[in-house]
């Protein structure tokens, strides 16, 4: 393979399959092509697991070709089957809804350079009878059963609504090779039945000398063999109101010396050289993680921008070092999600307020900690017995940050 582009990909590790490599390496090196990914508004927000074939797109931009998000506001109506159950069907507004969500979570991922396109426009006018003799005829019923993911249905029940999904789908990359030049669709695995499917009525419809493509990436699998992108908290959200960039940052930083440098060549836009250089330098000294805070920086980057990283950093060291008196409120607010907490209406003792948090669990032990020097009270270790937690003394007057031992917090919001 001479293509610079998928000589990249293939060092990343991002090319699963391709329906003719050849073909597409060609038409790569003739002239800028036109390619999509589609997504399905079946909710609000993107989380990390549906990250890489957009990263994809953009790798494709770098290299002076033409990406097109397909937001699948008719699709999302339907759902692509799901290996295990039908779906409920989404209300008209839901979908609308998250097709404005998700169009503006890609507009910010790519910037103006890139065209939107939303399937409703073309299949929304369309009646059953033009779909079932302009489509369904081109459609083998047995070609769609023997398709993975209805076949894995057939036992359990599939409707008709969604063993239908998949001419959809064809129906749009169809619709983009005759109105946009497209000529690649990509996915992930999953999507290589419906991606196919695209191909075979292309080729019906516009003639067995066109020429398109898909290509379809791996799944995203960790040495340990439990599933990315997931924590016990749930998933991670693109969306930082879902989750914040410090938790994206967190998760990130926590990732195997096994999987981190896969992960940088999947993640980040950072050259070859770069990552061999910071692969050596891990080797050499895997304590200092720095292909882990590699990875976390440009990903926080990529998705929340440079001042919401930094943060997310500030936060990080200052629970790492115990100095947190500098954090602001909302730092503390975000960096002590999820350790246990209390409010205080008025100003109470610190043995009190030891019990009360569960740091203690009688105020015997609360002294026991206190005398012990176990204690640290906004940074500042705490061993006066009398010592009485106050507003006026808070974290911009809101928040107390009581610390036991080296990494035991708890959160005191004064009301
Ligand atoms: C619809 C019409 C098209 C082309 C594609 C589609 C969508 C496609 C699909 N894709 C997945 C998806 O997930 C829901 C996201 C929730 C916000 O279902 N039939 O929409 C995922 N996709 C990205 C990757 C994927 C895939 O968006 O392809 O493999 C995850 O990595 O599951 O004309």
């Amino acid at each position: 393979m001479n293509n610079e582009l998928l000589k990249e990909l293939q060092w990343r590790g991002l090319i699963n399959d391709c329906t003719d490599i050849e073909g597409l390496e060609k038409a790569l090196d003739d002239k800028p092509l036109s390619l999509y990914c589609g997504v399905d508004p079946t909710g609000d927000s993107m989380h990390i697991g549906h990250l890489l074939p957009f990263l994809l797109l953009k790798r494709f931009q770098q290299r002076g070709h033409k990406p097109i998000v397909l937001v699948g506001g008719a699709t999302g109506m339907i759902g692509d089957p799901r290996q295990t159950e039908e779906r409920q069907l989404q209300t008209m507004e839901e979908v609308a809804h998250n097709v404005r969500c998700l169009t503006l979570q890609l507009e910010q991922l790519f910037g103006e350079a890139v065209t939107f396109v939303n399937n409703y426009e073309w299949t929304q006018g369309l009646s059953v009878l033009d779909f079932l003799r302009d489509f369904g005829k081109s459609f083998n019923v047995s070609q769609m059963i023997a398709k993975d993911l209805v076949k894995s249905r057939l036992e359990t029940g599939i409707s008709y609504t969604e063993f239908t999904y998949q001419i959809l789908q064809a129906m749009d990359f169809n619709h983009l090779y005759d109105n946009y030049d497209c000529q690649l669709q990509i996915g992930g695995s999953d999507q290589w039945g419906n991606i196919v499917s695209g191909l075979d009525l292309i080729r019906k419809k516009q003639g067995h000398e066109a020429k398109a493509f898909g290509l379809t990436l791996p799944l995203i699998t960790k040495s340990d063999g439990t599933k990315f992108g997931k924590t016990e908290s749930g998933a991670i959200w693109l969306d930082g109101k879902k989750t914040s960039p410090y938790e994206m940052y967190q998760f990130f930083i926590n990732t195997a010396d096994a999987d981190v440098i896969q992960f940088l060549k999947y993640f980040t836009f950072l050259s070859q050289t770069d990552i061999e250089n910071i692969e050596a330098q891990f080797t050499a000294a895997p304590h200092e993680r720095l292909a882990q805070k590699t990875l976390a920086y440009e990903i926080v980057k990529l998705i929340h921008g440079e001042a919401a990283v930094d943060q997310a950093i500030r936060i990080t060291d200052a629970l790492f070092s115990g100095e947190i008196a500098d954090l602001t409120r909302a730092e503390v607010e975000v960096g002590f999600k999820d350790v246990p907490g209390m409010t205080l209406a008025e100003d109470l003792t610190l043995i009190d307020v030891l019990v009360a948090v569960g740091a203690a669990r009688s105020k015997r032990e609360a002294r026991e900690f206190i005398t012990n020097q176990s204690i640290s009270v906004n940074g500042v270790k705490q061993n006066e017995l009398s010592f009485v937690v106050e507003k006026k003394m808070a974290i911009d007057e809101t928040f107390t940050v009581i610390r036991r031992g080296k990494k035991k917090y708890f959160l005191v919001k004064h009301t």
